[in-house]
């Protein structure tokens, strides 16, 4: 059997020879196309003279890069001309824009994740979320819905192959960007996060300021086949959320930005918005758990378009042992 496009995907999505909506349709075609045009600006990068800072910040108070500007600008201009968008919000401006009225989407996008990696070639991406509009005007107050509300979600990544990585809430396929037609053809049926595994993704450099629970699991995963894990784990750390859930997506893992101690009223370093909420859905639909101390992330009612979340996901097993180990202090 030949594999399907994206398009015959959507033509398809559950296999039971009903077409995606076609608003929907029509979205997430829009979408894959600016991920293929992000992805030519990515890889010429230098010979583009678009490398390093824009000499801007965004509404986090970050150093933008220019392809973080070029990636939104995309990203904004797509959603406008879709017509099937009612707003958009990007991690890159303070308030949502607001396009076509009466339309059904929203959607909310960090249009490059991982910018610290922009300028030393390591795989960065794209992560979008599509919620529902709202009947009248969709203000910033209309994406406050709860992750478990979005209706599809998914990321790009800019890497050894470009990959779109998606669900439309039956499961999660993959798609790999062909260069020579401009073809995305589906790679992955269904992918499924292993429950077990013998790999986390954490930061190692913020140990000293880690909560109890989180200090403990480390250090039982450290502790390696004499410990209370009785097994040797490895450790990835890539610095680009899309590149290090990509990893657990594909072969199992953990990955965790929890948090910590530096800034204590600051929940943690990921949006929920537009990071952890799609990142979260696609680990559900994939059998996986995602959770940020205290409750799914899918459940946390949003209270700010750019709201921080601690983020702890992944395999089963160990988002089982970390739960355990946050109820217990
Ligand atoms: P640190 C990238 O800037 C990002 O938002 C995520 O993609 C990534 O997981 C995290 O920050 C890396 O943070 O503190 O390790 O540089």
């Amino acid at each position: 059997m030949t594999a399907r496009t994206l398009r015959e995907f959507l033509a398809d999505p559950k296999g039971d020879g009903n077409h995606a909506p076609r608003e929907l349709s029509v979205l997430i075609e829009a979408i894959s196309d600016s991920c293929r045009t992000i992805s030519f600006l990515v890889s010429r990068g230098a010979l583009a003279g678009i490398l390093g800072s824009a000499g801007t910040g965004n509404v986090q108070g970050e150093e933008q890069k220019q392809l973080d500007v070029l990636a939104n600008d995309e990203m904004m201009a797509m959603a406008k001309a879709s017509g099937v968008v009612a707003a958009a919000a990007s991690e890159e401006e303070d308030d949502a824009r607001q396009f076509t009225p009466g339309a059904p989407y929203l959607i909310t996008f960090d249009p490059l994740d991982g910018s610290s990696n922009i300028d030393v070639n390591v795989s960065i991406g794209t992560i979008f979320s599509i919620l529902p509009a709202k009947d009248g005007p969709n203000g910033n107050d209309a994406f406050l819905q709860p992750g478990r509300n979005q209706i599809a979600a998914g990321y790009c990544v800019y890497g050894p192959q470009t990959t779109l990585i998606l669900t439309l809430g039956h499961g999660v396929v993959g798609f790999t960007l062909d260069p020579a037609g401009g073809q995305w053809v589906q790679t992955s049926l269904g992918m499924n996060i292993p429950a077990k595994t013998k790999e986390f993704a954490i930061n190692m450099s913020n140990i000293r300021h880690w909560a109890d629970p989180v200090r403990k699991y480390i250090d039982d995963c450290l502790a390696g086949e004499h410990g209370p894990c009785a097994k040797n784990y490895n450790m990835r750390w890539i610095a680009s959320m899309v590149a290090d859930v990509h990893r657990v997506l594909t072969r199992g893992g953990v990955f965790m930005y929890p948090w910590d101690k530096r800034e204590p009223n600051k929940p943690g370093k990921l949006r929920l918005m537009y990071e952890a909420n799609p990142m979260s859905l696609l680990v559900e639909q994939a059998g996986g758990k995602s959770f940020d101390g205290k409750q799914q992330i899918l459940d946390i009612q949003p209270t700010g378009l750019h709201q921080r979340v601690s983020v702890m996901l992944g395999s089963r097993e160990e988002i089982e042992k970390l739960e355990k180990l946050h109820a217990a202090q």
